[in-house]
């Protein structure tokens, strides 16, 4: 029997709405908050359609608020109907699945991915709202649609986690349908979407084995952990209707391949319905958390901290690319490679466009035989030459001649100066 819906507490309140403009830029990007600062872990729960996730973030609800630490919920689900739980934040609020349908001319799963990725373009200002509550909350929990190829292709998925899991600790709880997988098919096809999840997001993951009031997990975890037993079910069970088992010698490689998978995640057993396996599931949330801050956080700080190094080495380039292009050598940071002037000062020390005086550059081009006229006559000569030809090529007149800047744009051409 389901537990009564949580007492309503301040929290499960909607508050503040992405559809509402920020109120401050949002520190999504930054270090993750240091030692001494509250940190809450956000819980990504990912799963198949009907897996039960959506019943599954009621039941935490309910027993978070039960145990007086009521979370921050965040709705990724633009198509979900009947929600039984208070979202803070709710991506209905902002996109209209089905008008999204009609104006993009798609069909239901496009509306959805598609209304997910206009709302990714958001998902700063989200960000945001959730950093703003990090100090008040345990636990943030993320419910999402169960179109699961959005966290294992699509960019929006892989935004949203990757701007989440930067900016506060985060954990993935895969939902599994249980009584749905006891085919060796079944089972391997669910893995091998678990699998890729846990790689493309490289976040601590939990297998939660959900509706175990209608099947206990007990099967899947003899699978998991003795490939053998895998192997005997296969035989046993892996036939299909013609009597053919040729899927099975792939099935059976297969589960030796999600060996090395297994070892590097934890499976709890939950029902959404009863309650069953909710102090389990938190435990692994809290282990899953401790893992995040032992191996996925240095990990996250190496990768930031290369990010920046080639940031500015690549400035660096872009800057003495830049002065070797206006015709100045020796830029960039080489004090060594600048050039100095008689005095023996560094010219770029009180010219900050490069290393000679703007004069000597003037010189140069007055020096260049064919920039140079003896007479004023013989100038206009020049000029009035230049202008017949110009006649006679009518299609090359100045106005008319556009000029391309270098880059890859052909059609961003500009009319050239007159
Ligand atoms: N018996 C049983 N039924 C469950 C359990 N959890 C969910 N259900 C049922 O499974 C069905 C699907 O549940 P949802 O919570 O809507 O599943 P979902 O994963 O959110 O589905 P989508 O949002 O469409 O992907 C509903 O009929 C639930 O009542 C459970 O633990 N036990
Ligand atoms: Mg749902």
């Amino acid at each position: 029997m389901a537990d009564t819906a949580a007492p309503p507490a301040p929290s499960q309140q909607p508050t503040p709405q992405a559809s509402q403009p920020a109120e401050s830029s949002t520190s999504a990007g930054k270090a993750p908050a240091g030692a001494g600062e509250k940190e809450p872990v956000v819980v990504l729960v990912i799963g198949m359609a009907g897996s039960g996730k959506t019943t599954l973030m009621q039941r935490f609800n309910s027993y978070l608020h039960s145990k007086d630490t009521p979370p921050y919920i965040l709705n990724l689900d633009p198509a979900v109907s009947h929600m039984p739980y208070a979202a803070n934040i709710d991506i209905r609020d902002t996109v209209d699945y089905k008008e999204v349908m009609t104006q993009y001319n798609l069909g239901p799963n496009g509306g959805i991915m598609t209304a997910l990725n206009l709302f990714t373009t958001k998902f700063d200002q989200v960000l945001g709202f959730v950093e703003k509550r990090a100090q008040d909350v345990d636990y943030v929990l993320v419910d999402t649609p169960g179109q699961i190829e959005i966290f294992t292709w699509s960019a929006s998925g892989a935004i949203i986690t990757d701007a989440i899991a930067s900016s506060l600790p985060t954990v993935v709880a895969y939902v599994i349908d249980t009584p749905r997988t006891t085919s060796p098919a079944t089972f391997m096809s669910n893995m091998l979407y678990a699998c890729s999840i846990l790689y493309k997001t490289r976040l601590p993951f939990i297998l939660v084995f959900n509706k175990v009031d209608v099947e206990p997990h007990d099967f899947a975890l003899e699978w998991m952990e003795d490939f053998e037993k895998f192997q005997a079910a296969l035989a046993e069970r892996g036939r299909d209707e013609n009597g053919e088992n040729y899927m099975n010698s792939l099935m059976g490689s297969m589960c030796l391949v999600l060996e090395e998978f297994y070892n590097s995640l934890r499976a709890v057993g939950v029902s959404a319905m009863t309650g069953q396996g909710m102090k389990e599931f938190f435990a692994a949330v809290d282990d899953a958390h401790k893992e995040y801050n032992t191996d996925y956080k240095p990990e996250l700080e190496r990768v930031r901290a290369e990010r920046e190094a080639k940031a500015e080495a690549a400035k660096d380039a872009n800057l003495e690319r830049m002065l070797r292009d206006m015709g100045m050598s020796g830029g960039g940071k080489s004090a060594s490679s600048a050039p100095t002037t008689s005095a023996g000062e560094d010219p770029t020390a009180t010219n900050p466009f490069g290393p000679f005086p703007r004069n000597d550059r003037e010189d140069a081009y007055l020096d260049n035989e064919d920039n140079h006229y003896d007479s004023e006559d013989e100038r206009i000569e020049a000029q009035m030459e230049f202008e017949e030809e110009a006649d006679d090529h009518p299609e090359l007149d100045a106005q008319d001649v556009e000029v391309s800047f270098g880059g890859n744009r052909s059609d961003l051409s500009f009319p050239a100066p007159q």
